[in-house]
This record gives structure tokens, C-alpha cells and sequence, in this order.
């Protein structure tokens, strides 16, 4: 064997040691860390959680524990932001739309049929404009690490087949605590309700409300199923959930745990995305086996909702500001064109 070649191997056996031990070598301390989410183990958001804290303990050699926490046991979305931003919590995941209130740029993602299909929907999320939005939340004790999928929304409820605009009249609807969602099923002629998403299932099983809006893993998952008869499906947005850490904690963090925690969050969308959309290409067969009365809305009736709801695009881009709103559009016609 001549030197170069001894001196290669020797190279190589070297990096495998140090990969192998770089948990080791890496600058980390123990940690635990509370995950806290919204909807329950079984559902597409836990299965991710759980490989969130899989691929972290994994990665930190066992020093990173993640406790995952599910049905909002610590809090509805709007209660561990502030949990966050306090430091009394350190990670969650949860919508983007109930994120508004503290940064107005993530109401972008609540603009109605902004996506067409789930591509969009990550070109846009995963690139300059998603990174844009997210990093505004560093200015308000947040750190974002990626977008999640909980996926474009269909409408249910207990009272008749949505078929038209018009059968939307006088049914109490559970939207998300977000202005735009509030009015944009005000502009359909609903009477929407704002509630937190652990209000749900006993507000739609006492009848407080008539009906709600989720992505068919969701509408699955938590069993909505039960006390829903119908589903029309309505598309009429894609909403994206959103990986976050207290900044206050993650400050206090070496560069080696953040990127852990930021690599597993991205590999945790991955997973996410893929498990997501495989469970939600059954889910309408399902939902349909447990009983539900499934319709699809005619082209025209989709045509006339979209148009009614460009009414709230006004206020979304004045919320968010026009440049951000016309760059999104702008990357749109890009990636439409393309
Ligand atoms: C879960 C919620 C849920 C959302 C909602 O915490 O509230 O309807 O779709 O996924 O974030």
C-alpha cells in the first residue's frame, strides 16, 4: 500500500470516528424539552411529534429528550405561544392562523385558494417568502423552524349537504381565532364562531355549533366523524402548521443543540408531509365508511365562492403589507408558469 493511500484510509476511518462520536465532541448539555401540540396521538400531527423526538434524542447521542405533549394537555395553540414567548415552555407545534395576532405577516398563509395543489403550497413555504414570514417571529420571542402540513380545508356539518353558497346561510360555524377566516365565512353567510380547536368536538356534539373546517386527516383523526353527517368538499384553503421554539430558550442554546433541533424539525416535515398526504388520499373512503355524506361542490359553485372571497384579499394584503403580498403573487405566477 503506498502513503497517499494509507494516508486516505486513515483519513476516512478518521471522519467515520468522528461522525460516529461527534454527539460526543458536540456541545451539548441535557435537555428536556416540552413539545406541545394540539391534536391527539393518533393523528398525523402525533406521529410526526414522536418522530421529531425520536430523530433528536438520536442526534444528541440520548441528551436531548423531547417530551411530546398532545391534545392541547398543555394549552390550546394561542396559550403555548404565550408559554413560549414567556419561556415556561420551550417547543410546539400548531396553525400558523392562530399565530396572527402576534405577527400580522402569518396571515398570508389564510388567503382563500392561494394554493392550488400541495407543490405550491411547499415551493412557496420552504423558500424565501416562508422563511420571510417565519423569521418575523424573532422579533416577538419566537423562533420558526418549518412549516408542517396540516393541509387544504373541507367543510363539515351536521345540518345538510353544502352544495351552494346559499346553504352555508344561518349555520354557526367553529372557525380558527383569525379575522381573516372570520370573515371569509361572514362573506359566505355563515354565522362564524371563533373557538380554540380543544373546544371543538363538544361544541359540534352539543350543537353549539353546526359545523367546522379541516383537512380531511383532521376531520379523521379527532373523530369529528361522530357528530358531522356532512362533508362537502370545499379546498377553499391550504393551512400550514408551524414548528416553533421560545426564543428565550433557544438563545440560551449552543450552536450544536439549535442545529439539531432545527434538522429534526426539517426532517420531521419531510416525514410529515409525506404521511400526511398518503393518510389523506384515503381519508374521504374513510370518513365515507364511518358514515359520512360526501359531496363536491360543481365547478361553477367553487367559481362563485372564490370570487365572493376575493373580497377579503383587500384586507389580507393591507395586513400584511403590500410588497410581501405582491412578491407572493408574483412567485406564484412563477411557479405556475414554470
Ligand atoms: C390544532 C389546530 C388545528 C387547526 C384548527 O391545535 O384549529 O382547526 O386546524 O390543526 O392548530
Amino acid at each position: 500500500m503506498n502513503f497517499l493511500r494509507r494516508f486516505i484510509l486513515a483519513a476516512a476511518a478518521g471522519a467515520a470516528l468522528l461522525a460516529s462520536t461527534a454527539s460526543l465532541a458536540a456541545d451539548i448539555k441535557p435537555r428536556l424539552i416540552r413539545f406541545g401540540y394540539g391534536l391527539n396521538e393518533q393523528s398525523n400531527q402525533g406521529r410526526a411529534a414522536k418522530f421529531f423526538a425520536e430523530q433528536v434524542e438520536k442526534a444528541s447521542g440520548g441528551k436531548m429528550k423531547v417530551r411530546a405533549i398532545g391534545a392541547a394537555a398543555l394549552g390550546p395553540d394561542v396559550q403555548m405561544q404565550q408559554a413560549l414567548i414567556g419561556g415556561a415552555q420551550e417547543m410546539m407545534v400548531g396553525s400558523t392562523a392562530t399565530l396572527v395576532g402576534i405577527t400580522k405577516e402569518m396571515a398570508l398563509w389564510d388567503t382563500p385558494f392561494l394554493f392550488n395543489n400541495a407543490k405550491e403550497a411547499d415551493t412557496v413555504l420552504d423558500g424565501a417568502i416562508g422563511t420571510k414570514v417565519m423569521d418575523k417571529l424573532q422579533d416577538k420571542g419566537l423562533v420558526g423552524l418549518a412549516y408542517w402540513e396540516n393541509g387544504f380545508r373541507n367543510l363539515t356539518n351536521s345540518k345538510r349537504p353544502v352544495t351552494k353558497m346559499e346553504d352555508l346561510d344561518g349555520i354557526k360555524l367553529r372557525v380558527m381565532q383569525n379575522n381573516v377566516y372570520l370573515d371569509s365565512f361572514k362573506t359566505l353567510g355563515a354565522n362564524a364562531i371563533p373557538l380554540p380547536f380543544s373546544e371543538l368536538f363538544s361544541a359540534l356534539e352539543t350543537k353549539t355549533v353546526d359545523g367546522q373546517e379541516n383537512p380531511y386527516n383532521t376531520i379523521l383523526s379527532s373523530k369529528f366523524y361522530e357528530v358531522q353527517k356532512y362533508l362537502s368538499v370545499t379546498n377553499h384553503v391550504y393551512s400550514p402548521w408551524i414548528v416553533l421554539v421560545s426564543k428565550k430558550w433557544w438563545d440560551g442554546l449552543s450552536k450544536d443543540e439549535q442545529k439539531i433541533l432545527s434538522d429534526a424539525a426539517k426532517s420531521s416535515r419531510d416525514f410529515e408531509r409525506k404521511d400526511t398526504r398518503e393518510e389523506g388520499a384515503k381519508a374521504l373512503a374513510d370518513l365515507k365508511a364511518k358514515g359520512m355524506q360526501i359531496n363536491e361542490l360543481p365547478a361553477s359553485e367553487s367559481a362563485r365562492m372564490r370570487d365572493k372571497l376575493t373580497k377579503v384579499n383587500g384586507e389580507i394584503a393591507a395586513n400584511v403589507g403590500m410588497d410581501l403580498w405582491k412578491e407572493t403573487q408574483a412567485e406564484l405566477a412563477k411557479i405556475r408558469g414554470a
